[in-house]
């Protein structure tokens, strides 16, 4: 641990907040960060308040002023520096974020190309930032519009993607020419810090450190105080429905803009059809990976009534083999539940589930080790249970039957989040009739791949409770970007629009 902290230069953790230098925190507070794998304290961190804040945000502020105005190219090959530095210590940044969140190794290091391929993208984009330009209806005249950066950028990022979240937002944000705050999730400071160091220190070689800060502070203080502040023109959010939820009702009292990536409660229907062994490790993958704790894990099974006996039984087959432990190790495919309250949430779940008829077909407990590790899940229920609506973060799954698909797109539509669905089928019709207007309500819809791991290529993010938001994709840029329609005059005259005389 150690050695990877040192490789990583942030074995001095101790300071709460970064604008270009670190800043000590002033609460008084610390907060430990426990390897959920085994319980160990890995490092403390002072928290920052709201005198730290005020450092931060004065220091992007500045550097802002200076990045708007270089060129997006140029900063397109400053965010590729950054994913350079990131793919030289990918494998330790990927064992860090494995050491303090506890996804299995290959996910910890599948999240750090996640962030590198988010550069890529965003070097990308630098050469793309498009605006439209349109005939003006008057003569002598050029309409066109054009994209300016928004300013200093609010990124409030959860614990389970301590890495990829960020840059999602950060690499594109500053392509766009916006500087970034971000308040990291206080489960995964190091991860935010080594993250932060490493793409400040690019920064600083070319004379804009701070342009990136970071602050590691409490919600009603520090995060209060940031979503609140005029001077943040867009906060972007991911985390609970419920943090969402104050995040936008504050976000909006000031007018200002949201982009929420929010709960989600995906689902996958198998169809008769169904190629049975891709569909069983679709569904593994997508339930049991990250321990459940992904906002795209699936947490509901629709399966055709055919064949529903036999996928259970293989389903729960193939979850009694589930390697858990270690998620250092490199046969290990379920990782420890990120802490104590975590595995609450678990035990909880499932006594609610039981009260309400569910049946536990495998898992189901709490294995008796250092950690906060659990068995997988699975649970035969029926859609009209209450528990059904909420997002419980662990690696429980519902199975339900049913005989028309019909019934599955509306059940699988029945719940306040939007975030990921799938459909296994070999049926051309099946596909397109789950992927219609009158289909998934999802922001992402997949055929004969689970509900989780997606690309950064495509837009990520959901509908409903899931908050609208969307990350990643193609044309992101433009959330982090203002707009501005701009028209020309060229010719000797002044010709109104519409017709209008205003001859004086
Ligand atoms: C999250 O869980 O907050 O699609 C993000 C996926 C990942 C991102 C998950 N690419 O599962």
């Amino acid at each position: 641990m150690k050695d990877i902290l040192q490789r990583l230069g942030i074995e001095d953790i101790n300071p709460g907040a970064w604008a270009g230098a670190a800043i000590a925190g002033d609460t008084g507070e610390v907060v430990t960060s426990y390897s959920p794998g085994n319980g160990e304290a890995l490092a403390s961190v002072r928290l920052a308040g709201v005198g730290e804040y005020e450092q931060v945000v004065a220091a992007a502020q500045s550097a802002f002023e200076r990045w708007r105005v270089l060129p997006a190219p140029q900063r397109g090959e400053i965010v590729r520096q950054m994913g350079e530095a990131m793919r030289t210590h990918k494998d330790d940044l990927g064992a860090l974020v494995t050491l303090e969140v506890g996804k299995i190794l290959s996910e910890g290091l599948g999240e750090v190309q996640e962030s590198i391929d988010m550069a890529d993208l965003a070097v990308g984009m630098s050469r793309q930032l498009f605006g439209l330009s349109m005939h003006s209806e008057r003569p002598g005249h050029r309409m066109y519009e054009q994209w300016h950066p928004l300013g200093v950028v609010g990124c409030i990022t959860a614990f389970n993607f301590p890495n990829a979240v960020w840059a999602w937002n950060a690499l594109v944000a500053l392509v766009a020419g916006d500087a970034v705050i971000w308040k990291p999730s206080l489960k995964a400071p190091l991860t935010a810090i080594a993250t932060h160091r490493m793409c400040d220190a690019v920064l600083a070689k070319h004379g804009f450190s701070g342009l990136l800060g970071l602050i590691i502070g409490g919600d009603a203080d520090v995060g209060e105080t940031m979503i609140a502040d005029k001077r943040l023109p867009l906060i972007s959010a991911t985390g609970s429905t419920r943090m969402g939820k104050r995040v936008n009702q504050v976000v909006a009292g000031r007018l200002g803009r949201c982009l929420l990536e929010l709960g989600g409660n995906n689902a996958i229907i198998v169809e008769p059809d169904a190629d049975m062994d891709l569909a069983i490790r679709g569904v593994a993958f997508g339930a049991v990976g990250t321990a459940g704790q992904r906002c795209t894990s699936t947490r509901r099974l629709f399966l055709h009534k055919s064949i529903a006996g036999e996928f259970t039984d293989r389903l729960v087959a193939a979850y009694k083999k589930v390697p858990i432990g270690d998620p250092m190790h490199a046969d290990t495919l379920m990782g420890p539940l990120i802490d104590a309250d975590a595995v609450s949430m678990y035990t909880q779940g499932l006594k609610d589930i039981q009260a309400e008829g569910g049946e536990i077909l495998c898992g189901g407990t709490v294995l008796d080790r250092p950690g906060h590790y659990v068995t997988p899940t699975v649970v035969r229920g029926r859609p009209d249970m209450a528990i059904v609506q909420h997002e419980l973060f662990v690696p429980i799954l519902y199975v339900f039957e049913y005989e028309d698909i019909e019934d599955a797109i509306k059940w699988h539509n029945d719940v306040p989040q939007g975030l990921s669905s799938a459909i296994f089928t070999d049926s051309f019709r099946r596909a397109e009739r789950f992927l219609a207007a009158h289909g998934s309500d999802c922001g992402i819809a997949n055929v004969n791949i689970g509900t989780s791991g997606a690309e950064i290529g495509g837009a990520f993010g959901g509908e409903k409770e899931t908050g609208g938001g969307r990350e990643a994709g193609s044309d992101s840029w433009k959330a982090y970007m203002r707009r501005q329609t701009c028209t020309l005059n060229w010719s000797t005259d002044l010709p109104l629009a519409q017709g209008v005389k205003f001859d004086i």
